[in-house]
């Protein structure tokens, strides 16, 4: 059995990471992922709208994920890659050439990132959604404040 592994937030699910996911999992037969828990998110200088426990859950839910592990440190891959019994990493290639140390360990292949979507895209957007209400509700309530 051929055994792959990939870290990553997997925060708002979107057709980017699904498309990593179905990729590397179809380079084998079991794909495990590691998941950065809260914690790690902060040292990567990231804050995941959902929490580890649901970025799990919903991850398990994919046909594509076998097996859901937490990443707690950058230094970990070496060790998972033994414990796991990986024979395949996958990365995306905006991380190209990044763990090239594991060749020593298992196979290391970098996929092409899906284009035009990104968690980051999804959370300004909505941000910009929401200033927009926000400056409608204001002016509604301006203009009734008006009428009275
Ligand atoms: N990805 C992609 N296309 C996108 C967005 C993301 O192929 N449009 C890929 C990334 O290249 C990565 C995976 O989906 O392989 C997960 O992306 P993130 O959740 O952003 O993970 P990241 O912050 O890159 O964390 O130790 C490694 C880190 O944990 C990786």
């Amino acid at each position: 059995m051929k055994k792959v592994l990939t870290y990553g937030t997997f925060d708002l699910l979107h057709k980017g990471h699904v498309l990593l996911l179905q990729r590397a999992r179809a380079l084998g037969d079991h794909l495990t992922v590691a998941i950065s828990t809260d914690e790690f998110n902060a040292i990567k200088g990231k804050k995941a709208y959902t929490s580890w426990e649901d970025r799990k859950m919903i991850l398990e839910a994919l046909a594509c994920v076998d097996e859901v592990i937490p990443e707690n440190e950058w230094e970990q891959k070496v060790k998972d890659v033994k414990k796991y019994d990986i024979d395949l990493f996958v990365m995306g290639d905006d991380w190209e050439g990044k763990f090239d140390f594991l060749k020593e360990y298992c196979q290391v292949v970098y996929l092409p990132r899906t284009e035009g979507v990104s968690t980051t895209k999804i959370k300004e957007d909505l941000k910009e959604i929401k200033a927009e209400v926000d400056k409608l509700s204001q002016k509604i309530e301006e203009d009734i404040n008006e009428e009275i």
